[in-house]
């Protein structure tokens, strides 16, 4: 009877998906090192690149002079924001098709819950391969998919084997699947907590294991050590749906022309970190993840992140974590079209996740739509359009 119970969530998540979109429309792309993001010869760095293009080493992110060193011959392209956005709701809509309960959670990453579809649609693994299919034969592209009991071992299900992946995680099998991970594959790792763990000798999610809850909590504060040691053990929630209330507080400026000027760049952002602790302040909310947003003149976009020790809704502390990620995050220097900053996780809000309840027809389009309209707002859909525009 306990199977009945039990949640199956699905992780999708598109390969390459800039570079995918690029290889679909141009079919002479296909099969060939596809760069998108600034050109060479630019100042810039790479969104995404065609799984032929990360042969030679090449990542998002990396500055595009490196990429052009590592493999001249590839395509370079520059991005089409507003084609991917299309595209992205064709795969959320299609994603709708399979389950009414469907989380985007970002241009082309979703969640889906899929529990109790066994009877209609078949085992949790025919049902992957039945989704990739769709997505294949209604948008044309090549996803990763991972299924298991809850979303953190659904995502880490669809990084395991991209790209064309398809991975199924029973709930007796999330401890082995999780051992011998190297912990930077966890949530929330980010390059400090990483550190943390490594000089403690932490290395694998076995080695995570080993250590009481009390003595992570005592190096990455109750509520850091508290996530390692659910996450080690493969605990996470396993809701999808549409979040009850507001997920994140955030603010952000574009510039007439790309800002350079780190001092410039540095009161923009203490501008907004008020901004945003003015407001969290109004609504008695308190962030423990501070997001630093920044654009550059090629529309790509990148996030940095950094979890605080306690959850703020103050200013000096906000701007002094978006300006460290500034600092350390690789865009010094470099022309910005866009600079902002959020918080999110809220530390002091009872508020929870509101499941929305299977609706069907229209009003689920409706939902649909509304959490659409989130992806593309964290995208900037009417700045990039206007820009690309001004621009092409
Ligand atoms: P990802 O899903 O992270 O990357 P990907 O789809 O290109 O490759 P894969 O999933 O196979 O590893 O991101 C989706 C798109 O978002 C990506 O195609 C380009 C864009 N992007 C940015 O603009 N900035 C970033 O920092 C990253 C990682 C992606
Ligand atoms: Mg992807």
């Amino acid at each position: 009877m306990a199977e009945l119970h039990s949640k199956w969530i699905m992780h999708l998540d598109i390969d390459a998906f800039f570079a995918s979109v690029e290889q679909y429309d141009q079919p002479e792309y296909r099969g060939k090192p596809v760069v998108v993001g600034a050109l060479p010869g630019n100042r810039g760095v790479v969104a995404t690149c065609s799984y032929e293009a990360r042969k030679y080493g090449i990542r998002s992110a990396m500055p595009i002079s490196e990429a052009y060193r590592r493999c001249p011959d590839a395509i370079y392209l520059r991005p089409n924001m507003d084609r991917y956005v299309a595209i992205s709701q064709q795969v959320m809509i299609t994603l709708g098709d399979i389950s009414p309960v469907v989380e985007p959670a970002s241009i082309d990453e979703a969640y889906i819950d899929i529990s109790g579809l066994e009877r209609l649609t078949g085992t949790p693994e025919e049902i992957g391969r039945l989704t990739k299919l769709t997505i294949l034969e209604k948008v044309g592209l090549n996803s990763s998919v991972g299924i298991g009991p809850n979303r953190l071992i659904a995502k880490l299900a669809s990084e395991h084997q991209k790209p064309d992946g398809l991975v199924v995680i029973r709930p007796d099998q999330v401890q082995d699947f999780l051992d011998p991970m190297p912990v930077s594959n966890l949530r929330g790792v980010g390059p400090k907590t990483h550190g943390g763990l490594q000089q403690l000798d932490i290395y694998t999610v076995e080695q995570l294991r080993t250590h009481s809850l009390e003595q992570l909590q005592k190096h990455f504060g109750s509520k850091g050590g508290q996530h390692l040691y659910d996450q080690a053990r493969g605990i996470a929630s396993d809701r999808v749906g549409t979040q009850g209330g507001r997920q994140s507080i955030s603010k952000e400026t574009t510039f007439n022309q790309d800002e350079t000027d780190p001092q410039r760049l540095r009161e923009h952002l203490r501008a907004l970190a008020s901004e945003v602790g003015y407001i969290a302040r109004r609504k008695g909310l308190k962030g423990k993840v501070v997001t630093l947003k920044i654009r550059l003149e090629d529309f790509t976009t990148f996030t940095r992140q950094r979890t605080i020790d306690e959850a703020s809704n103050v200013d000096g502390k906000i701007f002094g974590v978006a300006w460290n990620l500034y600092q350390q995050s690789g865009f010094t220097g470099y022309p910005v079209r866009l600079i902002g900053v959020g918080i999110s996780e809220w530390g002091e809000s009872s508020r929870q996740d509101d499941l929305f309840d299977t609706p069907d027809g229209k009003e689920r389009e409706e939902k649909l739509y509304t959490i659409l309209d989130d992806v593309v707002e964290k995208f900037g859909k009417g700045k990039i359009s206007m820009g690309l525009k001004k621009k092409d």
